[in-house]
């Protein structure tokens, strides 16, 4: 089963994907995501210019020994641009894997382990009227589990809050980044209140999550989770940058409210001590920035030996193709917890066929062979490129922080 053809297509059908396309001589294809939002071309051209030369005549079924050949031969191992070419190239090989058994890649993992899979959706709003509102239509929809974001009174720009007329929260800006401004003091003093006012107004009944988007320092965030306690809070994520793992230390000494990172993690040695130390509760690494199915796997089987289950990242950034790798994993892995989903908005489905569903707040990967996702290159043509950057995030007196 030798590939003859590997290309990535660069394309924006309502937000910028990047998707390789593998071919191999049999006439079997398989697709895999390889968008690093806001460094699109950088994975692109390690891809055409340095990977898909060296998959052409590989055996397409040795999955294992592409995943080694790419990460040990490159000398040059990690990393965001590597493990997102890796992680594309992986998936596919999974994908062809799939469609040659005839067999969902669930499947091939082991099975289903679960009936679905719990997603947890993003209710934002400018107000705390306008978040009960998204609050209950997400309720609406049968969301079991859901985020909660609510612009902080006092501070022009909140994280997660859409712009208005904005459907999906899309903070990219076009040639320059947007700089947002940024005060810890009020947004301790408000995540609290934010949290009490759902909780007082739709009871236990729902999964809560917030996502503080690394921007506190180890002991601020210890008293957001101490406050925060009441509420039983399903996590709360990514609370201090996510590279410094002794961090969490600080944190878990002080609070039990559960702790979730890594979604910008990029490999196993990035939450080694986070899971062996037990700092964490949930391990947020994604199947397209974390070397694919493989190597994801490889993450949550280490983490499920420390009783830390997987919550994987799910934004709109990463595209359906990675959405559904990513359900294959969560359906088939011992300690799955819950999976991130923001969506994809139109015309994404011009571009991109799914097979997996969503009803009562579960996804199923669906029965398709291989991932399930099929991919329209002339679709994808009529949606060129569209290069945007995340944001920049600055303190009131202009000191650069963490967005
Ligand atoms: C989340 C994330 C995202 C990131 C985005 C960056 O959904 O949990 O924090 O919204 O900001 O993926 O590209
Ligand atoms: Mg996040």
């Amino acid at each position: 089963m030798r590939i003859i053809d590997a290309r990535v297509v660069v394309s924006s059908p309502g937000r910028n994907y990047v998707t390789l396309i593998v071919e191999t001589e049999d006439g079997l294809t398989g697709i895999g995501d390889a968008t690093l939002n806001g460094r699109e071309l950088a994975v692109a051209s390690y891809l055409r210019d340095h990977v898909c030369p060296l998959l052409i005549g590989r055996d397409a079924r040795r999955i294992e020994d592409t995943w080694q050949c790419l990460y040990r031969g490159a000398y040059w191992r990690r990393g965001p641009v590597t493990m997102t070419a890796v992680a594309a190239v992986d998936v596919a090989l999974w994908d062809i894997k799939g469609k040659a058994a005839d067999m969902p890649v669930y499947q091939l993992l082991g099975g289903a382990a679960r009936d679905g899979v719990m997603l947890y959706t993003h209710a934002s709003g400018e107000t705390l009227a306008d978040l009960h509102e998204d609050f209950q239509a997400h309720l609406d929809q049968g969301f079991k589990a859901i985020r909660v974001q609510s612009a902080i009174p006092g501070l022009e720009k909140t994280y997660g809050i859409p712009a208005p007329g904005g459907e999906i929260y899309e903070p990219a800006s076009g040639s320059r980044p947007q700089e947002d401004r940024w005060d810890t003091a009020p947004y301790l003093d408000f995540a609290p209140q934010m949290v009490a006012s759902i909780r007082e107004e739709f009871g236990y009944g729902t999964h809560l999550l917030h996502d503080v988007h690394h921007r506190l320092s180890p002991i601020e965030a210890a008293r957001l989770g101490k406050a925060l306690e009441p509420h039983r809070m399903f996590w709360i994520e990514d609370p201090t940058p996510a590279e410094d793992q002794s961090a969490f230390r600080t944190i878990r000494q002080h609070t039990t409210t559960p702790l979730a990172v890594g979604e910008v993690f990029n490999s196993i040695w990035d939450c080694q001590q986070l899971i062996t130390e037990r700092l964490i509760d949930y391990i947020r690494a994604s199947v397209s920035h974390a070397g694919g199915i493989t190597h994801l796997r490889r993450i949550f089987a280490l983490a499920d030996l420390y009783g830390v289950r997987s919550g994987s990242h799910g934004a709109g950034d990463l595209s359906p193709a990675s959405f559904a790798a990513a359900l294959h994993v969560d359906m088939s892995i011992p300690n799955f917890g819950v999976q991130e989903y923001m969506g994809h908005r139109p015309p994404a489905d011009e571009v991109f066929s799914v097979s997996y569903s969503i009803s009562e707040g579960h996804a199923h990967p669906g029965d398709a062979p291989g991932i399930g996702v099929t991919f329209d290159e002339e679709a994808a043509a009529r949606h060129p490129y569209d290069p945007k950057y995340l944001p920049i995030n600055r303190r009131l007196d202009g000191t650069v922080h963490d967005w």
